[in-house]
């Protein structure tokens, strides 16, 4: 594996120079924020993106992520001129040498929390989920009362885009999703470039959305939908730990020894009850997800993808965009790289 660093581009708060001083990052994880959803990439955009992360000393090692419009996931007839921009921004990565792609197939919402600040013992802040908070949420009101989307949708579109999902139940979905990697796969094998689809945060439906991609089950069933190289998934032990039947090392070890872990997330969740958990320090003694297993599973299957330390908790006193904060991020990467020198040097002793 090597190490890679989210980075949300030139508004981003925490510049390059301070990712370049973390030891052992190497690569950056970044996207084209400002365009609409939908819309084709446009190659100069990116080759700008790609040589301000040069010029950092570092390489853009991944694209997180290239969103999927709705009217793909919804099935509707535009989702063909939506799939060919899709295919020509996958196009543009390949040409620029960016060989990695993770991406979501989340109706309406990807990422979701109740709270962007739950206080831990230590005097940090985390997220957290509950979803006994998140049904208490009216949406006829628009997502004004859903903590960090509060500006992603009117009342009335968001009214109009939940009728819309009536129709699709999980195996509609299942469809639309093969439909869409059925045609952008085999242009990103063209290209070099692999899909790497992220599970769905928390990995269970909410407001009645159908979300398929949660279990170790649900992995397998989406590589096997385009059997190529290029459909593979982005490992996220803090959104499959969030179940805690999701056995991750097994997972881990299954879907690596076939070839389809492209990119790795790495963080720690603790699970407190029935769909209620909220996130941890990365390391496998602070919460419920054994990272010193999945890693040996990772490094076992001869993983040498991008891996990135995922959320951080807010710490020293530091205000950014939650989970995304340069204090905590660091320290995870550098528990990560620590515990994947142990276990290659214990692995020769
Ligand atoms: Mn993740």
């Amino acid at each position: 594996m090597y190490l890679t660093f989210r980075w949300f581009g030139a508004t981003d708060p925490i510049p390059l120079s301070n990712i370049r001083q973390i030891p052992g990052v190497r690569g950056v994880v970044s996207a084209l924020y400002d365009l609409p959803v939908g819309a084709a990439w446009p190659r100069g955009r990116l080759e700008r993106l790609a040589t301000d992360i040069e010029a950092a000393g570092l390489t853009f090692a991944v694209v997180e992520s290239i969103p999927v419009h709705e009217d793909i996931k919804l099935g509707r007839p535009t989702r063909d001129r939506l799939i060919a921009n899709y295919c020509d921004s996958v196009r543009a990565m390949g040409e620029l040498g960016i060989t990695v792609l993770c991406y979501n197939f989340m109706p309406v919402f990807d990422w979701m929390r109740t709270d962007l600040e739950m206080p831990l013992p230590d005097g940090s802040t985390a997220l957290a989920y509950d979803d006994r908070a998140l049904s208490a949420v009216d949406l006829s009101r628009g997502t004004g009362d859903l903590p960090g989307w509060a500006a992603a949708y009117d009342a009335r579109a968001l009214q109009a885009l939940l009728a819309a999902y009536r129709e699709v139940d999980a195996e509609r979905l299942w469809d639309h999703l093969a439909y869409f990697l059925e045609r952008v796969v085999p242009v990103a094998a063209e290209a070099g470039v692999r899909m790497a689809l992220h599970p769905d945060d928390p990995p269970w439906p909410i407001f009645g959305l159908p979300r398929i991609i949660c279990r170790g089950t649900d992995l397998e069933r989406l590589v096997r939908l385009v059997d190529s190289p290029a459909n593979g998934v982005t490992f996220c032990t803090g959104s499959l730990g969030a179940l805690p039947d999701n056995d991750l090392p097994a997972m881990a070890r299954r879907l690596g020894s076939q070839g389809r872990i492209h990119f790795a997330h790495c963080r720690n969740v603790r699970v407190t009850g029935q769909r209620q958990f909220h996130e941890t320090p990365h390391p496998s003694a602070s919460g419920g997800v054994d990272l010193g297993a999945v890693l040996r599973a990772l490094q076992d299957t001869g993983f040498a993808g991008p891996m990135r330390p995922d959320h951080g908790r807010m710490i020293w006193g530091e205000r950014a965009r939650p989970g995304y904060g340069l204090y905590d991020r660091a320290l995870g990467a550098m528990y990560l790289q620590g515990l994947w020198e142990g276990l290659e040097k214990g692995s020769h002793a």
